[in-house]
């Protein structure tokens, strides 16, 4: 670790401040150069215990920049993992309020939820698989601190991934009944079609991204526990939103998620 406790503790409120009060903000390496990985988790974990102390809920774990179009559009080349909290939920064919974030973001994910424990090292797409219990599609409205949607890695870890609403929709589906490989998905605002993918998308399979998540927590000492919903990533490049967007997503196999922008 290169940054000391209470210059980590101080970037964790300034980002969550910017998250909370919808303010975009400078990315912190270009104050911080020196910072590290650890450095970056330790910020993000911190904005996680700030939330948690303050009565909020982890509702969930994602995997992000696991799609080559993502990495592309955001010009990195390693996935990166965060939280949702229980406060980010919208429900399906609801309304957003476009004017508590800042620039937000449409991305459509392959999510899972575990019905045993995953432990890294060691985990792969079949250990995985032994441990989805159904498999549940979702979109995810990032909203990055940064001004212009523009970070690098250790920026955007440190500010929980961009983090800032997720809707859960469609169908709950057993994996035995798809090949989330091939499974198709189009987004549409406003009944155009914007992006679209296939799972195949995400790391050669979805899967892998919940691989490499529990290893990174095991490389930690930490764990996937059962029972844990996670998104595995935009399978296409994130869409910019506005206020009148109508927002649906269809998923082969799993039903589409929609939402609206106010
Ligand atoms: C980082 C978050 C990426 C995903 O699914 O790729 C992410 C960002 O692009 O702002 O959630
Ligand atoms: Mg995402």
């Amino acid at each position: 670790m290169k940054l000391d406790n209470a210059t980590i503790l101080k970037l964790a409120e300034h980002l969550e401040n910017a998250e909370l009060q919808a303010k975009d903000v400078t990315k912190i390496t270009d104050d911080y150069p020196d910072m590290d990985w650890d450095d970056a988790y330790a910020i993000q974990d911190e904005i996680r215990r700030r939330k948690e102390a303050r009565g909020n809920k982890v509702a969930g774990l994602k995997c992000g920049l696991t799609s080559f179009a993502k990495m592309k559009q955001m010009g990195v080349e390693t996935p990166v993992f965060g939280f949702v909290a229980d406060y980010m939920s919208r429900p399906d064919g609801g309304e957003i309020k476009h004017a508590e974030l800042i620039h937000p973001k449409v991305e459509a994910e392959i999510c899972i939820v575990t019905k045993a424990p995953l432990k890294g090292p060691g985990c792969h797409v079949g250990t995985v698989m032994a441990a989805v219990d159904f498999v549940l599609p979702a979109v995810e409205i990032i909203d990055s601190r940064y001004r212009d949607f523009k970070f690098d890695l250790k920026s955007v870890i440190a500010d929980n991934t961009s983090s800032s609403r997720f809707v859960i929709g469609g169908n709950m589906r057993n994996l035995d009944e798809l090949d989330l490989r091939t499974l198709g998905v189009v987004l549409e605002i406003n009944g155009e079609i914007k992006a679209m993918a296939a799972g195949a998308a995400v790391l050669g399979h979805p899967l892998a991204a919940v691989a490499m998540l529990a290893n990174h927590l095991g490389a930690r000492g930490q764990e996937i526990p059962a029972g844990t919903f996670i998104m595995t990533g935009g399978v296409t490049e994130a869409i910019a939103v506005n206020p009148g967007d109508n927002v649906n997503v269809r998923f082969q196999d799993l039903g589409s998620v929609s939402m609206r922008f106010v």
